[in-house]
């Protein structure tokens, strides 16, 4: 039985076009585009109509990094995939990339399988994983030809969190020889975590505790040093590189003369870099620690850059890093130790709207909206044009997007499992409407109509987006 929908009248945006036309859905795809008031448009017939007149038609979003449930710090990330992709849904986005981790002595396998249990059934948008790889040995590096095959074709390694996560260089070689060869991407957390943990040790016995602190030995230089050294590496095994959350000016400078180089490089930076700064993480009563994530948010005068990467394509996608802890009993693990307190920010939900925000403010375009936020994470992680775009074909993941409507963005109203907002009082112009997720209405005129289970786990193939 087939099932069709016609959205009538709004501005289509992808990332290569902007078109008055109307949108034909059917059996959960998109079957055909038509130019608004066409005959041909309007001898459509459907069983639903959505009118969009005076609103934007775009692409799902595409998150292509979150942490529902991740283990840090003795503590649990506060959104399981129910909320998170019921939150990520209400801010427009339709799918999300998510990390499964590999626990140190464990194998990637056991990691993947632990993930698919937490998701599967719960989600109500769809979803992919990257896999963290902490542990490099032979076991893994064949383990990794495996898991391209089936569809998990990013592996994110640390340069940071010695003991943890951390990879020595001679792994993240070994690493990026192996994807060289399976066409896997590595994903690289650029900052030098040996350097850093001395320099953590030295600010405690100072008494420097605050969260500020956090920002302060989290120096931009040894981000820029840890992207630098990564970029190198990749280029000694012939790997194509994906640098994630990109805060310091310095690394996007390393991003940027690597690219000229002609190398396959790529960054990503969030919108909590470009919103927020140092000035966030030095609020009063421990509330910084709100802001306490790693790469660490940076002095202000850093966001003009990042923007401007994102203009000269030197940063190709704005992720969100959503890892949520609630401030009462999550973050407050930190007081008196701000390495104690568990890193991250809440944001799945809001960074369609902040990124909206940036066309209204002039930092970027309305297609370069869609391109960094849709089409590009799409392409990276080998979803395109299944995701990403509205065309024939396309998986029906479409937002009705109201560009007029006001909103204050605020903890009580997000429905994100968190107890506080990053961006808590920041008016924005432009608000999600509606909501499809393969033709399904998740998001109807701003009421939840979605289900946990209709999300999909998504295999990927591997990146489509190299130089
Ligand atoms: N890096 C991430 O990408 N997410 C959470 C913490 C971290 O260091
Ligand atoms: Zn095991
Ligand atoms: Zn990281
Ligand atoms: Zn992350």
């Amino acid at each position: 039985m087939s099932s069709r929908t016609v959205i009538r009248g709004g501005l289509v945006v992808t990332a290569s076009d902007e078109i008055h036309a109307d949108v034909l859905i059917e059996d959960g795809r998109i079957a055909a585009l038509a130019a608004t008031g066409t005959p041909s448009a309007e001898a459509w017939t459907a069983e639903r109509t959505i009118d969009a007149t005076g609103k934007y038609v775009i692409p799902g979003g595409v998150d292509a990094h979150t942490h529902m449930e991740l283990s840090f710090g003795g503590t649990f990330a506060s959104d399981t995939f129910e909320t998170g992709t019921r939150a990520a849904a209400w801010g427009g986005t339709t799918t999300i990339v998510d990390f499964a981790v590999q626990s140190v002595g464990h194998t990637l396998r056991e990691g993947l399988d632990a993930w698919h249990a937490k998701a599967e059934g719960n989600c109500a948008v769809d979803y992919a994983f990257h896999m963290i790889v902490s542990d490099v040995h032979d076991e893994t590096l064949k383990e990794m030809d495996l898991l391209v095959e089936e569809g998990v074709t990013s592996f994110k390694q640390f340069m940071a969190y010695p003991g943890v996560f951390y990879s020595d260089d001679g792994q993240i070689l070994r690493a990026m020889q192996r994807s060289a060869d399976n066409g896997g991407l590595i994903m690289m957390h650029a900052e030098n975590g040996i350097a850093i943990d001395v320099l953590v040790q030295q600010a405690l016995e100072r008494g420097e505790t605050d969260p500020r602190y956090h920002g302060e030995v989290r120096k931009a230089l040894l981000e820029a040093e840890a992207t630098h050294r990564a970029i190198r590496l990749a280029q000694v095994a012939g790997a194509p590189l994906y640098v994630v959350h990109v805060s310091a000016m310095e690394a996007v400078a390393e991003l940027a003369r690597a690219r000229d180089e002609g190398l396959n490089v790529f960054g990503e930076t969030c919108p909590q870099y470009l919103f927020l700064s140092t000035d966030n993480l030095a609020e009063p009563d421990f509330e910084g620690a709100k802001y306490v994530c790693s790469t660490p948010l940076r002095p202000r005068e850093h966001q003009a850059k990042l923007w401007q990467g994102l203009r000269t394509n030197d940063l190709q996608v704005v992720s969100t890093d959503h890892c949520p802890f609630c401030f009462v009993g999550q973050k407050e693990l930190g007081r008196g130790d701000f390495s104690k307190i568990p890193n991250g920010l809440p944001g799945v939900e809001n960074r369609m709207d902040l990124l909206h925000q940036a066309v209204v403010d002039g930092h970027i375009s309305r297609r370069r909206w869609i391109e960094i936020a849709c089409a590009t994470p799409a392409r990276m992680f080998g979803l395109y044009p299944k995701k990403g775009t509205i065309a024939p074909g396309a998986d029906a993941d479409v937002v009705i997007y109201d560009p007029h409507a006001e909103q204050t963005v605020s903890a009580e109203t997000h429905h994100m499992n968190v107890d506080y907002s990053a961006y808590e009082g920041k008016r924005l112009t432009g608000r999600v409407e509606t909501v499809l997720s393969r033709g399904e209405l998740v998001i109807t005129e701003r009421e939840f109509t979605g289900r946990a289970g209709h999300g999909a786990y998504t295999p990927r193939s591997t990146c489509q987006y190299l130089i």
